[in-house]
């Protein structure tokens, strides 16, 4: 059987603890090294309306008040990614939730101990994904251009 093609893009947010433990650098070094393409870029100070949509599945959680400010403790950085199946990839880059149950060699295994503290999100579908990105960019906000390695990365079967 072969694997569908599936060009996706997601939204991925370096976290404060990213900012204030220096880690930018390095977590944009794991997503460039794998193949992912940066579309968008920028840096803000995220407010409750923008948290409120954005983690409106957890806002019956206990831990959703402490989640917010978190997440409002100091800037963070979003960043538009694309590559084909990006979502799956990117997913298994970042590991699960917890920091302490992630594999090492995860982003969250290999600098997150903690289920709140856990340095970046990731869009978890490519629906979740078209909305998140919509949600933090503008349409001229994303650059659309070509990446010499692309033949490289991807063969014809993916
Ligand atoms: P993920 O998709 O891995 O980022 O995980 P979730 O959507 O389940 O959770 C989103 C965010 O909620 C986490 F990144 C941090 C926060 N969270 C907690 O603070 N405590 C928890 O027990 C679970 C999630």
């Amino acid at each position: 059987m072969s694997e569908i093609i599936n060009e996706e893009r997601s939204l991925i947010i370096l976290k404060p603890d990213a900012l204030q433990r220096g880690l930018v650098g390095e977590i944009f070094h794991r997503f460039e090294r794998k193949g992912l393409k940066i579309i968008g870029l920028k840096m803000v100070e995220l407010e409750d309306v923008a948290l409120d949509e954005h983690y409106a599945h957890h806002k019956d959680k206990p831990f959703f008040d402490a989640l917010k400010k978190f997440m409002k403790s100091a800037p963070v950085v979003l960043v538009v990614v694309s590559g084909i199946n990006a979502i799956r990839a990117i997913r298994l880059v970042v590991g699960p939730t917890k920091g302490y149950e992630a594999e090492a060699g995860s982003i969250r295994g290999d600098f997150a101990m903690s289920g709140q503290s856990n340095i970046v999100h990731a869009s978890d579908s490519a629906e979740t994904a078209e909305q998140e990105i919509k949600r933090f960019f503008k349409p001229e906000e994303l650059f659309d251009y070509q990446k010499p390695d692309f033949p490289w990365l991807y063969s014809d079967s993916v």
